[in-house]
């Protein structure tokens, strides 16, 4: 689509949205949102579901107006908009916006849920580097027990991925690097014809939502195991959140909590998902003995070293609260 007429729809839009609010009850807040996944999707469905709650509990309160997802914006400029006010609210992965918050490279080590996080502290470290860098609210997250993978078009005999193309974001970026493969950056929505036009021979990918995409139709292979964690975030403006009463933040903190819980029916629904992948033909390629061990540590060990290199202070606290 049209990159200036969809900035045109979307700019439409968020003033409707601005004067929709201005003519409601005088304490009703409307905040404008976007997903940095596609409407429908694995991703974006959590959110969705928040975004119901909100408005279904919220009446008189608060509510949240979707006002396009990536077809409006490109992902990776969702982290810009939230941090600069043209959205109120949004549904993003860190690796999306590591351009404004690079720390954010870190969320995908974590090795315990939003729940240990908020118990232990951790939370707190992670939505003041948020406010102080990015000028957000750090609200909470879906994403907990989802583990990422690499999906291929071709056979690999072990940890090395030097003769291969793959598509990647921040996430897997220094671990396939490691191992040593050509790399090209993309958001989600460019996998399905790279793969259709052969320009990469796999891409990295979380255990849901390859045949969402239908991404199963050009996939051949998973390689096991899989590695780090799943974090969608969702992100508050930090002059909105201010700007809002006790009971309209209340009312957003308790339904990203309400959101949280059901972080848990994600262990099922992964088993769901490697099921259906294994219906649609996609066969495991399950590393084992050195070769397993190398795939995990170097994930781990390239993960942390790259957040180290940005700030290493706050990499050691947050590596000892992730887990
Ligand atoms: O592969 C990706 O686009 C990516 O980084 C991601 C992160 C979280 C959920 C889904 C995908």
């Amino acid at each position: 689509m049209n990159r200036k007429f969809v900035c045109a729809t979307l700019a439409a839009a968020l003033v409707s949205g601005g004067l929709a609010a201005g003519s409601a009850a005088a304490d009703e807040v409307t905040l404008r949102g976007t997903t940095a996944f596609a409407q429908g999707t694995t991703f974006s469905r959590p959110y969705e579901a928040f975004v119901e709650w909100i408005n279904e509990n919220g009446k008189g309160v608060l509510q949240i107006q979707t006002v396009g997802g990536p077809e409006a914006m490109p992902p990776f400029e969702v982290g810009n908009a939230v941090s600069t006010g043209v959205v109120d609210i949004a549904n993003v992965t860190a690796a999306f916006y590591t351009n404004i918050l690079p720390m954010g490279d870190a969320l995908k080590l974590a090795e315990n849920t939003i729940q240990d996080q908020r118990a232990n502290g951790c939370y707190d470290k992670i939505d003041a580097m948020h406010q102080e860098q990015m000028n957000v609210k750090y609200l909470g997250r879906t994403g907990d027990h989802i583990s990422f993978h690499l999906y291929l078009t071709k056979p690999l005999a072990g940890a090395d991925l030097s003769s291969l193309t793959i598509r990647t974001t921040p996430v897997y970026q220094a671990m396939f690097e490691k191992l040593g493969a050509t790399l090209i950056r993309t958001p989600p929505g460019d996998v399905y014809t790279a793969l259709e036009r052969g320009t990469i021979d796999g891409y990295g990918w979380p255990i849901q939502g390859v045949l969402d995409l239908g991404w199963d139709e050009q996939t051949k292979y998973r390689v096991d195991p899989g590695f780090y964690q799943v974090d969608v975030d969702v992100l508050v403006n930090l002059d909105r959140w201010q700007s809002l009463s006790d009971e309209q933040r209340a009312l957003l903190e308790k339904g990203i909590a309400w959101l949280e819980e059901r972080n848990a029916e994600n262990l099922n629904i992964n088993q769901a998902e490697a099921a259906k992948q294994a219906e649609a033909g996609i066969e495991v390629i399950e590393l084992g003995g050195g070769d397993r061990e190398k795939w995990l540590n170097t994930a781990r060990d390239a993960g942390w070293e790259k957040v180290a290199a940005i700030d290493a202070d706050t990499a050691a606290a947050l590596q000892s609260c992730m887990r």
